[in-house]
C-alpha cells in the first residue's frame, strides 16, 4: 500500500515523514524536489502473537510504503497570492494509494508564518479544491473527445459507457464534491480506473500542531479544520511531528514512555495506520507456520477467493477449499497452525466465505 505525503511547503512534511519511517531526511532542503521513500511495518498484536506461538524463520509484517516530496506546492510569498502546484505534483499523487496531507497548525518562533498567518484550514481547502480541480481538467478534455466521437455517430458501447460515468462524475465535480464522495458501482468503477483521479484518493488530514497543543483529544485550536474535514468525510489526526521525529529515533519502548510522558497516548505512525486502513477499506489476514508468519491486506468483504489471489494467483485459480481459523480460536489454542488445528478451531470453507479481519488461512488448491 503506497501513501504519499502531500502539504504546502514549510507544513511539516518531511518532519512528518522523519517521525513515520524513523529517518533523518534533512529539513529545509531546497525546494523539496528530492523524493524519499520508506517502508514501515504495520504494527498488529494479532501478528505479534503469531510470530510469538510459531517461531518460524521468516516474519512478513503488513507494510506500507510512504513517501514524501516530488509533489511539491510552493506557497505564495504575498498575501493574496497563490499557491503553484509543481507539473510534477499531480503525476506523483496519481500513483499513490491513499493521501496524507500535512497542514500547517503549530505556531512557533523559529519558523517563517506564513503570509496568511495559521490557518490549517486554509492549507487544506487550498489543496482539496486543486486535487479537485485536476480531476475536471482531464474530464473536459475526455469529454470534448467523446462528444465529438458520439455526434459523428461513432462511439463504441464502452465509450457510450465511459461517456455516462463522466458526465455523472463532472456533474459532482461542479457542485464542489470529490469524486471520492461519489457513489459508483463496480461496473462505473472499472470503466474510470486508468483516470486514478486525485479527488477520488483516500485522504486524511494530519494537522501539525505545536508542542504547547498536546491534548489527548483533538485540540480546540484547530476546531475549524474538523469540521470543515467532517463535511468531507475526512479523517483527521493531530500530530506534533517535530516532537514524533525526535522521539522515533529512540528505541520503541523508550520512544513509547517518552511519548507518554508528553501526553500523547498512541504514536503518529500507529495512528495514522489505522486511519489509513480505515479510509482504504481494508483488513489484514494472516497465515502461519514454521517457515514463514505472514500479514495480508484486502479489502473489507473480500471473500475466500480474493483473499487467496492475494497470496498468489494460482491459489485463487485452483482454489479448492480454505482452512480457516478465527484469530481468537487462534490464540486461544497458544500453539501454531497443527496445535490449534488439533484443538478443533479449523473450519472448511468455499470460495464465497466472507473472510474476517484477523482470520488464519490456509488455502487448499490444485493447478
Ligand atoms: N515548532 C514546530 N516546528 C515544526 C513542527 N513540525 C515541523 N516544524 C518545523 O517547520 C519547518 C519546516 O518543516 P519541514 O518538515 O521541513 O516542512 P516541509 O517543507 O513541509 O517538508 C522545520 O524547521 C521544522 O523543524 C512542529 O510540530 N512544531
Ligand atoms: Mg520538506
Amino acid at each position: 500500500m503506497k501513501v504519499g505525503i502531500i502539504g504546502l511547503t514549510q507544513s511539516g512534511k518531511t518532519t512528518l515523514y522523519n517521525a513515520l519511517t524513523r529517518s533523518q531526511v534533512e529539513l529545509n532542503r531546497f525546494g523539496g524536489a528530492e523524493v524519499s521513500v520508506g517502508v514501515i511495518p504495520v504494527p498488529d498484536s494479532r501478528f505479534t502473537h503469531a510470530v510469538t506461538v510459531c517461531e518460524p524463520k521468516k516474519v512478513s509484517p503488513a507494510t506500507i510504503e510512504v513517501t514524501e516530496g516530488g509533489a511539491r506546492i510552493e506557497r505564495g510569498e504575498r498575501k493574496g497570492q497563490g499557491d503553484k502546484f509543481g507539473a510534477d505534483f499531480f503525476s506523483a499523487v496519481r500513483n499513490m494509494d491513499a493521501l496524507v496531507l500535512v497542514v500547517r497548525a503549530f505556531e512557533s518562533d523559529d519558523v517563517a508564518l506564513p503570509p496568511n498567518g495559521v490557518n490549517p484550514m486554509a492549507e487544506a481547502q487550498i489543496i482539496c479544491e486543486e486535487l479537485l480541480l485536476a480531476d475536471l481538467t482531464v474530464i473536459e478534455t475526455r469529454l470534448e473527445k467523446l462528444e465529438k466521437a458520439r455526434l459523428q455517430k461513432r462511439q463504441s458501447n464502452a465509450e457510450a459507457a465511459e461517456h455516462l460515468v463522466l458526465d455523472r462524475i463532472k456533474d459532482h465535480l461542479d457542485s464542489n464534491q470529490p469524486v471520492r464522495s461519489l457513489q459508483l458501482t463496480e461496473d462505473e468503477q472499472r470503466s474510470i480506473r486508468s483516470y486514478a483521479f486525485v479527488s477520488g484518493k483516500p485522504l486524511i488530514i494530519a494537522a501539525n500542531i505545536g508542542e504547547s497543543q498536546i491534548e489527548p483529544e483533538l485540540p480546540q485550536s484547530i476546531s475549524t479544520l474538523i469540521e470543515y474535514a467532517k463535511s468531507l468525510g475526512l479523517h483527521v489526526i493531530a500530530v506534533c511531528a517535530r516532537v514524533e521525529a525526535e522521539v522515533a529515533q529512540m528505541a520503541p519502548e523508550e520512544e513509547r514512555e517518552f511519548l507518554q510522558a508528553m501526553g500523547i497516548t498512541e504514536a503518529a505512525r500507529d495512528r495514522l495506520i489505522r486511519a489509513a486502513y480505515d479510509a482504504l477499506g481494508v483488513m489484514s489476514f494472516f497465515t502461519v507456520g514454521p517457515d514463514e508468519v505472514r500479514a495480508w491486506t484486502i479489502p473489507k468483504g473480500s471473500n475466500a477467493v480474493t483473499a487467496a489471489g492475494a497470496i498468489h494467483s494460482d491459489l485463487a485459480r485452483g482454489f479448492i477449499r480454505a482452512e480457516v481459523m478465527a484469530f481468537d480460536d487462534f490464540r486461544a489454542s497458544n500453539g501454531c497452525w497443527d496445535e490449534a488445528k488439533a484443538n478443533g478451531s479449523m473450519r472448511l470453507e468455499g470460495k464465497e466465505y466472507l473472510v474476517k479481519d484477523g482470520d488464519i488461512l490456509h488455502v487448499r488448491f490444485k493447478v
